[in-house]
């Protein structure tokens, strides 16, 4: 495969670089990596499905554990959903994972689909901790982690059968990202999206919003701006889901846990006061 690297830099504004200073500074975060030690599949996403109330009776000493296996259970049910709609993907096809994290979405799309899969993030830690999950599975050569702007991936015109955001798209400009993703996306191609964004309905960004905006240093978008942004760049909806009801479990599950962030709170509340969404998009480029 020939890529041409963006002559551009890869951090293009004073907040691109805030947002890789926050994914390359909090690398020992247990939420994440005590999860992700579970089994080997590290994710930066929430997760969806019923927990089994099971893990909260039982041994105190061993209550911790069982309520983190839980929670690692439902983030890798979550990538599910997403790769569940895809589509048809065939072992030639070529994916992109923009927003790539720690790389676990890459790896699970690898493995259903036996296909090569490039993950952008603009965290150079992340990066190489992706790459090196992917060489400790032995998939090195067909998972590939880059240090690239999700906004100009310098990959080939048409490249893609499909390409993911799993909860990234609060970092960028989304009539920007989806005039990537149209360029890089072959005729027929699909693009998943799941993501947080604002109710329209109520009437802009509620308080609950803000607060998870500040605490993870991203910009949330109404669930309309979406919508204007795909239909911009040729993106076709096919399938929107509202998830929230089936995260709320997980959220509920985590504010139970040591490694609680502080950030359930507003979660809980936004969710249940409608002013956010935990939504899934699929969209074929025309
Ligand atoms: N999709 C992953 C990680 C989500 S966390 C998962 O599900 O586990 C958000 C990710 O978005 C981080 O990896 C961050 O580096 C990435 N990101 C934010 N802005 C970006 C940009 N402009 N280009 C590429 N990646 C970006
Ligand atoms: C990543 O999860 C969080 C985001 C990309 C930001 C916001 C997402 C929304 C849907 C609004 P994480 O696993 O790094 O978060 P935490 O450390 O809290 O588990
Ligand atoms: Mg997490």
């Amino acid at each position: 495969m020939t890529t041409t690297v963006p002559a551009t830099p890869v951090l293009r504004t004073a907040f691109q670089k805030s947002v890789a200073a926050y994914w390359n500074d909090n690398q020992q975060d247990p939420v994440n990596l005590r999860l992700g030690d579970v089994d080997g599949l590290y994710h930066h996403h929430y997760g969806l499905g019923d927990y089994d109330p099971s893990v909260l009776e039982g041994p105190q000493e061993t209550r911790d554990q069982r309520i983190i296996e839980e929670l690692h259970r439902l983030e890798t049910a979550q990538a599910d959903v997403l790769l569940d709609h895809l589509g048809a993907i065939a072992p030639t096809d070529r994916l992109m994972d923009a927003g790539s994290g720690r790389g676990g979405t890459s790896i699970m799309a690898n493995q259903r689909f036996g296909c090569q899969v490039d993950g952008v993030t603009i965290s150079e830690y992340q990066v190489g901790f992706a790459n090196e999950q992917a060489k400790r599975r032995q998939v090195a050569d067909q998972v590939r982690f880059h240090f690239r702007n999700m906004l100009d991936t310098g990959f080939d015109t048409g490249s893609r059968r499909a390409i993911w955001t799993n909860e990234t798209t609060m970092y960028v400009d989304l009539f920007e990202l989806y005039a990537e993703f149209s360029r890089l996306l072959e005729h027929g191609g699909r693009y998943v999206c799941i993501t947080g964004c604002y109710n329209d309905v109520t009437g802009g960004r509620s308080k609950a919003v803000s607060r998870i905006d500040e605490h993870y240093t991203c910009n949330i978008h109404p669930r309309s701006e979406y919508f204007k942004a795909l239909t911009a760049n040729n993106l076709v909806p096919i399938n929107v889901v509202d998830l929230t009801a089936q995260t709320i479990p997980y959220w509920e599950l985590r504010a139970k846990c040591s490694v609680a962030t502080g950030i359930e709170d507003p979660f809980l509340t936004a969710y249940r006061e409608g002013s956010f969404h935990y939504l899934l998009i699929a969209a074929d480029r025309i």
